[in-house]
């Protein structure tokens, strides 16, 4: 079984760690079919730091078997809600006792901020499955009024075996997000993590092992045309969900109709519009502009990438978010200060240097950035583009990188016309002191979540809540994440009449 062996720079409270880093099927550590393996890059430096197990189609079998017979022997309604609520509070202090270690690992792997990455993606996953240890023995069913002839009740069940694919822009909190509903709501998991970013959820099994039986939580890695195309049409896997590409959506969507009709929740990209209105808190506005879209190198589904200004406030808006742009320190990951780290992969930065071009082809102004920073890794400049028309590449597609394009608008019709010009629908923020502006435009916007006024605090919070649902209006997804809404991708809803009547021979 490979393992992994990083080490950290000096002066970081973490020198190193030395873990396995083969797939955890059946509560151990084994090697891929053949011993195969992936090559894991450090995204600041672009060197190889580990090679882990590269899962097959016949381990997703593997897997599949161990998550079945967990599930008919331990776990689903042979283990009762309350214990499995205590388990996954359990595995919540167990992450918060390796916090440093986790987050190290992340920030190595991933890219991102370590302070961000143990503030904010290590400490709210911890919270996210403390908060579903809680729901664990409190989703039940319930009894319906028909008529006196029959008492009629419904059960809310686990499903089964459910498939999970998450991609590498928040490897660990994606990773809590999925499998905090599922385990509680009695399923068993066959997770893929992102083949660039396998570290954290590794380092993790060393912990997921001491705390629940074998099987029920299954984590491999692999490629997505191999290992994931094998879980969205695995006739055993009786439902998928999966955070990453609209594209890749739309193919586990149709592997899963192809094959046993397994329910599906998606969680794709977006393209969300941030709202400035001439009679905001400017200065508030521009702090969240500048954190909404440079906040994880611009790595983030809900990514505040449009950024609308109404005119009449537009050069004096701009120049404030332009002065709070250039302030955010771009670096290393484990350098106090640094707010962007690299992009995650050479082939996100390639495509994020190819939007940056496609910007200057269209026409539109770079008015900031635009270009490498520094001379290793995969570290881009803030970037900025004004004089952006609705039509350009650059304010249809999701960019996934530090690149903010801004555009103007004229009065509300105008702004809702053009905020809902996209194929995405995940989410949005506005900023104007009248509230019953914000709630007109809140009512009228066709995104699962807007921010209304919002502050930038240190970690993720005030962007997402545990307790509140994320997901995506249009082609940003199906269903949602979080919250109690989360639940009802992982239960079942059995309807059972007994009849109470007299004997009517
Ligand atoms: O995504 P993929 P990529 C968006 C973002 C980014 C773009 C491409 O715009 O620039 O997607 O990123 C697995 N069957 N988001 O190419 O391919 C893959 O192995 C099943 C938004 O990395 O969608 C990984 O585990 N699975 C997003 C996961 O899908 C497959 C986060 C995501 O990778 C598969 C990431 C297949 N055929 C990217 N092909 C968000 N919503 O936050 C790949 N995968």
């Amino acid at each position: 079984v490979p393992r992994a062996s990083l080490t950290f720079p000096q002066g970081h409270s973490v020198k190193s760690l030395d873990f396995p880093v083969g797939l955890f099927i059946n509560g151990e550590f084994v090697a891929g079919e053949g011993g195969k393996t992936i090559e894991v890059k450090a995204p600041s430096t672009g060197k190889v730091i580990a090679h882990v197990a590269e899962a097959s189609v016949n381990d997703v079998d593997r897997a599949v078997d161990a998550a079945q017979k967990a599930y008919d022997t331990v776990w689903g309604e042979r283990c009762p809600g309350h214990q499995r609520g205590k388990l996954l509070m359990k595995l919540a202090d167990l992450i918060e006792e390796h916090k440093a270690e986790l987050a190290s690992v992340e920030a190595l792997d991933n890219g991102k901020p370590y302070s961000m990455a143990y503030n904010g993606d290590i400490s709210l996953a911890a919270n996210c499955l403390r908060y579903y240890g809680g729901w664990a023995d409190k989703e039940h069913g319930k009894v319906v009024e028909v008529d006196d002839s029959k008492l009629a009740i419904t059960k809310h069940e686990p499903i089964g075996v459910v498939g999970q694919i998450i991609p590498w822009n928040f490897p660990f909190l994606m990773l809590a997000w999925k499998i905090g509903p599922a385990l509680a709501m009695g399923n068993t998991v066959v997770m893929k993590t992102a083949e660039t970013t396998p570290l954290s959820a590794f380092y993790a099994c060393q912990l997921f092992a001491k705390v629940l039986p074998p099987g029920v939580l299954n984590i491999l890695t692999g490629y997505g045309h191999v290992v994931g195309a094998a879980i969205s049409s695995h006739m055993k896997i009786l439902k998928v969900a999966f955070t990453g590409s609209t594209l890749v959506g739309r193919q586990i969507m149709k592997a899963a109709a192809q094959s046993n009709l397994k329910p599906v929740t998606l969680e794709l990209g977006g393209k969300s519009p941030n709202i400035v209105f001439d009679d905001a808190d400017l200065d508030q506005a521009a702090s969240w502009g500048a954190f909404g879209l440079f906040f994880n190198a611009g790595q983030c589904c809900a990514a505040g990438s449009r950024l609308f200004v109404q005119e009449s406030i537009y050069d004096r808006f701009l120049e404030k978010l332009t002065a709070r742009v250039k302030s955010l320190p771009v670096g290393d990951p484990f350098a106090p200060n640094s707010f962007l780290g690299p992009a995650t992969s050479e082939m996100q930065f390639d495509r994020i240097s190819a939007h940056i071009q496609a910007g200057k082809d269209e026409g539109a102004t770079l008015h900031l950035g635009g270009g490498r920073h520094g001379t290793q890794g995969y570290f881009l400049q803030p970037t900025i583009f004004t004089d952006v028309t609705p039509n350009m590449k650059i304010a249809q597609e999701e960019i996934f990188g530090p690149v903010l394009v801004v555009q103007k608008f004229k009065d509300e019709d105008d702004l809702v016309a053009k905020a809902n010009d996209t194929i995405y629908g995940l989410a949005s923020a506005v900023f104007s002191r009248d509230i019953s502006r914000c709630l007109r435009i809140a009512n009228k916007l066709q995104a699962g979540t807007v921010w209304i006024n919002n502050w930038k605090l240190l970690s993720l919070h005030n962007q997402l809540e545990t307790q509140m649902p994320f997901g995506g209006y249009k082609q940003s997804g199906i269903g949602r994440e979080l919250g109690e809404y989360a639940l009802h991708n992982y239960t079942a809803v059995k309807a059972i009449h007994i009849n109470i009547s007299a004997p009517n021979p």
